[in-house]
């Protein structure tokens, strides 16, 4: 549903603009006398960092451990996120972003939240993938990455929630491994314990993936005996499990 007010607020956006234009061209002289409107409120940004245990996140270079002592490196990430929920503590509400949001660790990954009241926040929740109302073949716009995104029809349909694909270490050898999300029942429900005080003016969130998280904790995940995620509610099930502690957030003045 939401995705269909966006073509709407695009195609409309250059008439609303033109029209004000108009508008505040208009009443130039008449406006010099009044008080001046009221700044805009600055939009928050949501920017997303990954890493690897503290270690910086890199293509290519099999240099990572995982919990069950795999040696790996990174060749592919992305995934959607989407209804952020930031907990308002003191009197400051809740606050509920939707998104969704399309990540690529090849991309800046910045994100407008719109403006954000000033407050105290106890810690924040998101979703790794797109609730069901996504989760259907065509449901998001026919970009390119939203298509190639695409979870087979025969498989159910809808979208992959994450792609993380790589080479681990097997006897010597570099040995592919895919790591993909899919279907409602593994819709990854994370957590994020910090708590954070937003100023109200232009902040950014820092919501950082540690990607070691996704072979850690409830489950260790052993590539060698699934390098192949999908296609397995087992397997997956594990990631997403495991996925639910894989962030964390950060306020940035
Ligand atoms: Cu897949």
């Amino acid at each position: 549903m939401a995705y269909m007010k966006l073509p709407q607020r695009i195609a409309f956006r250059p008439v609303v603009v033109a029209a004000m234009a108009a508008f505040a061209a208009g009443c130039a002289k008449e406006d010099r006398q009044m008080p001046g409107p009221a700044p805009a409120p600055a939009h928050a940004v949501l920017a997303l960092e990954h890493q690897v245990d503290g270690q910086d996140f890199r293509y290519d270079t099999v240099q990572y451990t995982n919990e069950a002592g795999q040696v790996y490196g990174i060749t592919h990430l992305e995934y959607y996120l989407s209804q952020l929920t930031l907990a308002g503590a003191a009197g400051t509400p809740d606050q509920v972003i939707p998104g969704p949001w399309y990540v690529n660790g090849m991309n800046a990954n910045r994100f407008d939240l719109g403006p954000l009241p000033a407050g105290t926040y106890t810690g924040a929740t998101v979703q790794l993938g797109l609730p069901p109302a996504l989760n259907q073949t065509g449901a998001l716009p026919g970009t390119l990455e939203n298509l190639l995104m695409a979870w087979p029809a025969p498989m159910g349909g809808g979208y992959h929630f994450m792609k993380f694909e790589g080479h681990f270490l097997l006897n010597g050898q570099p040995t592919g491994f895919a790591m993909h999300l899919g279907r409602d029942e593994n819709l990854v429900h994370c957590t994020m314990q910090q708590p954070f005080t937003l100023a109200g003016a232009k902040d950014t969130l820092v919501l950082r993936f540690n990607l070691n998280e996704v072979f850690r904790s409830p489950h260790t995940y052993d590539l060698t005996t699934g390098n192949q995620s999908m296609g397995s509610m087992a397997l997956m099930g594990l990631l997403r499990d495991n996925c639910a502690d894989a962030f964390t957030l950060e306020h940035r003045p």
